[in-house]
């Protein structure tokens, strides 16, 4: 397909211009446009079909740029290429848009990545959500720390919205009333014709501003109105894993799951089906407790549409299902009662009454919804929903086994294991293209939908030239991530070095500190001779800190700081490197994952429920380091333990030693890793004065809890490991690890997490 023409028409169209005067912006936006146009009518048939549905409900959709993932799903690339080389313009020049980076980090990704492979696999998920005016706060680096500015996604346009002011609702909260209006975003699969839809609200004022008053001082009410409304959707939270308990927040989860269920319950009554039959049209999948306001608030709305409570609770039984995305104490939601009391009575009285069941039905010792005058909203979700589910077979038997148990022993049909995956269009196709067109040259095409089909490629593993074909593409993302890295960080990065990655959020448990010991450790045994032969090694790190999170940007300073000290030695720096990238997102992590030799999975086993970066590496052929935690267990097991380096305490060990644990003996009995962790407190590393280097020195050694996540207990035995896989690299033995690794990663891909969701759980067409 020729689009000359069509590009020509709509630029004049949207600004009246001619292609060679546009600037990057404005092909941006007509490009995208071209794109919706193609896309309408299949849209428009997906919407309009009168089947069952489900609604994922998420406060977080991290989708990323969309650009370049729409055309090659749409089949669109090649073509749009050559149409604007026409015009000399180089589809490239999009890489300057911002990603929409409506979410933190795992979970917004993995509703991301769920509803793209529903759209390919032809399952009518729709998402719903909120529309952030600003997403995930931009990070960079003043003198090493962490400093986060806001993330104007809107200043590129949002082409690939429809604002929807026929549908909008009202919510209403006790003290003030606001307006929410959904944007419309097509989800758009790979070669399809299903078109599912995201469903973002943003919050306005109820009243229209009313500048006369406002002007005469009159109303001036209806000016502050119109702030606060517009302040529920403002921003997305930037913390991950810990709950704050802020006012805001309840607002914007009300506000969403409110706006999502009126709008579904609305559609609902121009089919003329009977209210109680609902459930058979349309359920929910509840992506953690962020949205989980939406049992009570549909009890609510059922009743005012003239049903009993008993026939509601039955439609919320069948409708409701739940997914648990982590089981730290300090991420499991618990609203104060009086703060519900306070914002929204109606729905406090709706849980009150599920809590009035238990009181009558259970043992209320065990089983509660409010206690303590809190409202505990992972008990709420499990008990009214039909399904439970953890997001990998590890974490589900510790949910089972520990963190839900008595909730097991009383309901253990409802408990499921979806173990979690990512689309390999955008983790495979769109990041790696080289690798793509190889994988295709050996076994078709028929994996990019059907990704069991990779393992096909476990027969050229030994194969010579496949081999070479592999280092050579992998030497080529090498350059291209090094190249960005020289220009947006400005270090270079020679890429004949092994690329050791660990990118994720910052968090203690995910052990970014025990990476940087190793390195400073690493360091001195170059400098003193005791580590020869070392196979010079980049670490990139990238992540961003939740900005209040003390500890996590107190590791973030201390890593930029051994990387001035590694870069900055004139002998050392010929074999290390150390390198933070700053503002990691989506769009990095795509250049990163084709790019990376090591994958760092390294949490203290129990802790991660899933991880989905390790899935991302697996898939484009990189060897993990990682510990038996979360989807790493899974993954061991698929590519077979020999192809990863898997080290540290299993579960059952991490119990154990922490029975009685004493890091200060460690370091007694252990004088290299003695000298690695005082670097914190004896001036090798200059913090500034700001004190967060003793701050992490005590966390590890003094408190109630020292070394809460066994960095030094685990540290032994990742050296080890480590320094075995610096020695593997480079030989045919470790690129065989990464291929036997990439060929089967199969079940990894998102696709079968959603067929399993919806052969376990939502059981639709
Ligand atoms: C209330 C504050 C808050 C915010 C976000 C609490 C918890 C969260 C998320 C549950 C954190 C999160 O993203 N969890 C990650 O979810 C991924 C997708 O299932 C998993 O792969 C990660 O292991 C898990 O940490």
């Amino acid at each position: 397909m020729d689009y000359t023409k069509e590009i020509e028409e709509l630029m004049r169209l949207e600004y009246q211009i001619d292609v060679k005067e546009a600037n990057v912006k404005q092909l941006y936006n007509v490009i995208s446009k071209l794109i919706m146009l193609k896309v309408s009518n299949d849209w428009h048939n997906t919407r309009c079909a009168d089947i069952k549905k489900c609604g994922y409900l998420s406060a977080e959709f991290l989708i990323g740029r969309l650009v370049y993932a729409n055309l090659l799903n749409m089949k669109m690339t090649e073509d749009v290429k050559n149409s604007l080389a026409n015009f000399h313009i180089d589809l490239n020049e999009f890489e300057e848009v911002e990603d929409a980076a409506l979410g933190n980090g795992g979970l917004g990704r993995l509703a991301a990545c769920f509803l793209e492979s529903a759209a390919t696999k032809g399952i009518p998920l729709d998402g719903y959500g909120i529309r952030y005016r600003f997403g995930l706060f931009k990070q960079n680096f003043i003198n090493g720390f962490q400093n986060e500015e806001a993330d104007d996604w809107l200043k590129w346009g949002d082409p690939f919205s429809i604002r929807r002011d026929e549908d909008a609702r009202i919510v209403e909260f006790s003290d003030m009333k606001v307006k929410a209006i959904p944007y419309d975003m097509p989800v758009i699969g790979y070669d399809s014709k299903v078109v599912n839809t995201l469903r973002l609200w943003q919050s306005e004022a109820y009243e229209d501003f009313d500048f006369k008053a406002f002007d005469n001082m009159q109303g001036s009410e209806n000016a502050i109105n119109e702030y606060n409304a517009k302040e529920i959707t403002a921003v997305l939270y930037p913390n991950d894993n810990t709950y704050l308990g802020k006012v805001l927040r309840l607002r914007q989860e009300y506000f969403m799951v409110s706006a999502s269920l009126q709008d579904v319950l609305a559609k609902y009554k121009t089919k003329k089906h009977s209210l109680k039959d609902i459930a058979k049209y349309q359920i929910f999948q509840l992506n953690d407790t962020h949205p989980t306001l939406a049992i009570p608030e549909y009890l609510r709305l059922l009743q005012k549409e003239g049903l009993s409570f008993n026939e509601a609770l039955e439609i919320c039984h069948q409708s409701f299902n739940f997914t648990n995305h982590t089981i730290m104490g300090e991420a499991l939601e618990k609203w104060p009662v009086e703060m519900l009391e306070k914002y929204l009575p109606d729905v406090l009285t709706e849980i009150i009454k599920l809590q009035d069941i238990i009181d009558n039905t259970l043992d209320n010792t065990k089983y509660y919804i409010i206690k303590d005058n809190l409202v505990h909203m992972a008990n709420l979700a499990i008990f009214v929903a039909a399904k439970v589910n953890g997001v990998a077979e590890i974490h589900t038997n510790i949910l089972k086994a520990d963190t839900f148990k008595d909730w097991y022993n009383l309901y253990p049909d409802k408990f499921e294991n979806v173990t979690n995956g990512i689309t390999p269009r955008r983790w495979l196709v769109l990041n790696n293209p080289n690798l793509t067109k190889e994988i295709c040259s050996l076994i078709g095409d028929k994996w990019i939908c059907n990704l069991d089909e990779l393992s096909k490629v476990k027969s050229y593993v030994t194969d010579k030239r496949f081999l070479e074909k592999f280092k050579i593409i992998k030497q080529k993302n090498k350059k291209i991530l090094s190249d960005y890295i020289y220009k947006h960080d400005n270090i270079l990065i020679p890429t004949d070095f092994m690329f050791d990655v660990q990118v994720k959020r910052l968090h203690e448990y995910k052990r970014q500190l025990l990476n940087a010991f190793s390195i400073l450790y690493i360091y001195y045994g170059i400098k003193d001779g005791s580590i020869k032969n070392f196979k010079p090694t980049a670490f990139i790190f990238g992540a961003k800190s939740a900005p209040g999170y003390y500890m996590a940007k107190a590791i973030i300073k201390y890593i930029n700081t051994i990387a001035d000290l590694v870069n900055n030695d004139p002998e050392v720096s010929k074999i290390l490197k150390v390198v933070f990238v700053a503002n990691y997102n989506v769009s990095y992590a795509e250049k990163i994952v084709c790019a990376a030799d090591l994958s760092e999975q390294i949490s203290m086993a129990g802790m991660e429920a899933s991880g989905t970066s390790n899935m991302k590496f697996m898939l484009n052929g990189t060897p993990t380091i990682g510990t038996l935690d979360g989807a790493n267990v899974e993954i061991a097991e698929e590519a077979g333990f020999n192809y990863n380096y898997i080290f540290g305490l299993n579960v059952r060990e991490v119990a154990k030693v922490k029975e009685n644990y004493n890091p200060y003996e460690l370091l007694e009995n252990n004088p290299k890793l003695k000298r690695v962790v005082e670097s914190l407190i004896d001036g090798t590393l200059n913090d500034l004065g700001s004190g967060v280097f003793k701050a992490i020195y005590d966390s590890l050694l003094n408190g109630n809890n020292p070394d809460n996540y066994l960095v030094l207990a685990d540290f032994d035995s990742y050296i080890k490991t480590k320094l075995i896989a610096n020695q593997d690299y480079g030989r045919d033995i470790f690129y065989e690890k990464c291929l036997i690794n990439m060929a089967s990663a199969a079940k990894f891909s998102s696709d079968r997490s959603i067929l399993d969701y919806n052969k376990l759980i939502w059981h639709l067409k």
